[in-house]
């Protein structure tokens, strides 16, 4: 294995600083090249066989349907490096490929993950792994964020977006964040980028040739309750690493075998 594909160990005390301070943080490689390989594999048989009305930066948690998933979910790596970020006790919370093919790919609107799930968490404490499957830049529309909005833990305006045009209904306004302060995250694939719930973060459309992949790989500590928000709520959290701490409040799901 080359020095340049070797998989990164758990986070140091320097990355825990930035990843604190400033609410993502660009990582290295997870994942050797056989098991990215591997991954890439099965997400291009994912989107493939994908119902042809379903735009493939939709597969939102194909893990309830592919066990297969768990191989990387689950991988001791990841977890060793997720338990670095949020201890022990650690709740595989969601997952979801959000690929973008060359020349029409889907812009992601601005915004913060906790506003999305509002309701359903407590503490609202989720670290995302985003797994750049693909080389993931600024003409393919790599992931952008705003450093340092996750310090404040607050309700922001959206407006409604003109519906197919973006992977989400609205949008941030502008007036609740400096535009001028985004980032962007470039990633070489195989490597990944944290960030928290509350941090802002969006991307553009992809005009380019080249596809952009994304695997969001959720994570929350086993002290936060899940509540469904009604019965029609199906979502399911599996206790991957550790003890639930939630005193028995969060329903589980079976982790599959195999
Ligand atoms: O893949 C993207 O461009 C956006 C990802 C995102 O919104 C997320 O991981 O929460």
């Amino acid at each position: 294995m080359s020095a340049q594909s070797a998989p990164a160990g758990p986070p140091t005390p320097a990355h825990l600083e930035m990843y604190r301070a400033d609410g993502y943080l660009r990582f290295g490689r997870i994942f050797d090249e056989a098991e990215l390989a591997d991954l890439r594999r099965y997400i291009d048989f994912l989107i493939e066989t994908r119902p042809k009305s379903k735009r493939p930066e939709h597969l939102d948690v194909p893990h309830f349907e592919h066990p297969y998933l768990f191989k990387f979910l689950t991988h001791p790596r990841v977890l060793d490096i997720i338990e670095g970020f949020i201890g022990p006790d650690i709740v595989l919370w969601s997952s979801h490929f959000i690929s973008k093919p060359g020349g029409d790919g889907l812009p992601v609107s601005w915004h913060t993950d906790a506003d999305y799930w509002k309701g359903r968490l407590d503490p609202m404490e989720v670290i995302t792994l985003w797994l750049a499957v693909d080389r993931s830049t600024r003409e393919n529309g790599c992931m952008r964020v705003i450093p340092g909005t996750h310090l404040r833990r607050i309700e922001r305006r959206y407006r409604d977006l003109a519906p197919g045009t973006n992977v989400f209904e609205n949008t941030l306004d502008e007036s609740e964040f400096d535009l001028g302060r985004a980032v962007d995250v470039e990633l070489e694939a195989g490597e990944c980028s944290f960030h928290d719930a509350w941090t802002i973060h969006g991307s553009e459309g992809n005009f380019s040739p080249m596809r952009r992949c994304g695997y969001t790989m959720r994570y929350m500590p086993a002290h936060v309750v899940f509540t469904p928000l009604s019965e029609r709520d199906q979502h399911k959290v599996f206790l991957v690493r550790g003890k639930d701490r939630t005193g028995g409040k969060t329903p589980y799901t079976e982790i599959p075998k195999g």
